[in-house]
C-alpha cells in the first residue's frame, strides 16, 4: 500500500495528495504533526531522513521531494496525457514543474509563512520576505496569466501534472491575502481545476482541515 505523509498547511504535501487523488491510485494518507515536532522522531525520520513533509513509504520504498513523489506515483500510474512521454510534451510539463516549484511556489513560501503561519505559532513577522515574494509574484503570475490566455490549462488543452504544481503552490492565495484578480485567466483556471472532482475529494478549499468540525 502507498502511504503519503504530509500536512494539510504544506503546498508541497497537498500538491502530491492531489496527484494521488487525479490519478486514482490507492493510498493512505497520514497527517504528520509539525507543530508538535513528529517529523523530527526517528519513527518519521525513518521514512525521512530530511525531516519534512511530504513522504512517501510504498511498501518500502520510501521517497520524498514532492516533485519527484509526482514523477514516480505518474510512472506508477502508467502512461497518461497528465504526465506525458513524448519527449518535448514531457518537457514542456517539466518546465511548469520547475518554474511551478522554484518560482511560485517559493514566493508563496515566503507570503504565506509570514502572514499565516508566524502569526499562528508565534513567531516574527519578516514584512522583507514578504515583499520580496510579492515582487516575485509580481513577475512570475504575468507568465502563467499569458499561458492560460492561450490555452485551457498550462500546456495545451488538457489538465497535466504541471497545473497541479502550480495550483498548489497558488492554493493559499485567499489565506495569504494575494490579490489575484489582476489575472483574470489565472482566476478560471484556477476556478475550473479546483471544481474538479480530484481536487474536491482532497479538500474543497485549502486549510479546509482547520475549520472541520
Ligand atoms: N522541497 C521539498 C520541500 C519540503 C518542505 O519544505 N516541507 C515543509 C512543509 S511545506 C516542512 O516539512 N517543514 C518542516 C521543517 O522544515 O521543519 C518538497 O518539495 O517536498
Amino acid at each position: 500500500m502507498l502511504n503519503i505523509y504530509g500536512h494539510f498547511l504544506s503546498m508541497p504535501s497537498n500538491k502530491v495528495r492531489l496527484c494521488a487523488s487525479y490519478l486514482g491510485l490507492p493510498h493512505e494518507y497520514n497527517h504528520v504533526d509539525l507543530q508538535s515536532g513528529e517529523h523530527q522522531k526517528p519513527e518519521y525520520l525513518a521514512i525521512n531522513p530530511c525531516g519534512r513533509v511530504p513522504a512517501i513509504d510504498d511498501d518500502g520504498f520510501m521517497l520524498n521531494q514532492s516533485d519527484a513523489i509526482c514523477k514516480y506515483m505518474c510512472a506508477l500510474s502508467g502512461p497518461s496525457p497528465f504526465y506525458p512521454e513524448e519527449l518535448h510534451e514531457q518537457a514542456v510539463v517539466n518546465q511548469w514543474i520547475d518554474f511551478g516549484t522554484q518560482h511560485v511556489l517559493s514566493a508563496m513560501g515566503r507570503i504565506f509563512f509570514n502572514r499565516v503561519v508566524a502569526p499562528m505559532i508565534k513567531q516574527d513577522v519578516d514584512e522583507a520576505s514578504i515583499e520580496t515574494g510579492l515582487q516575485m509574484l509580481a513577475r512570475d503570475l504575468p507568465v502563467i496569466e499569458a499561458a492560460l490566455v492561450a490555452h485551457k490549462y498550462l500546456v495545451g488543452d488538457g489538465l497535466s501534472l504541471a497545473d497541479v504544481t502550480v495550483i498548489a503552490a497558488l492554493e493559499p492565495c485567499e489565506m495569504a491575502k494575494i490579490d489575484l484578480s489582476p489575472y483574470p485567466a489565472i482566476v478560471k483556471w484556477r476556478k475550473t481545476v479546483m471544481d474538479r472532482d480530484f481536487y474536491q475529494r482532497v479538500h474543497a478549499h485549502f486549510a479546509a482541515e482547520m475549520t472541520a468540525g
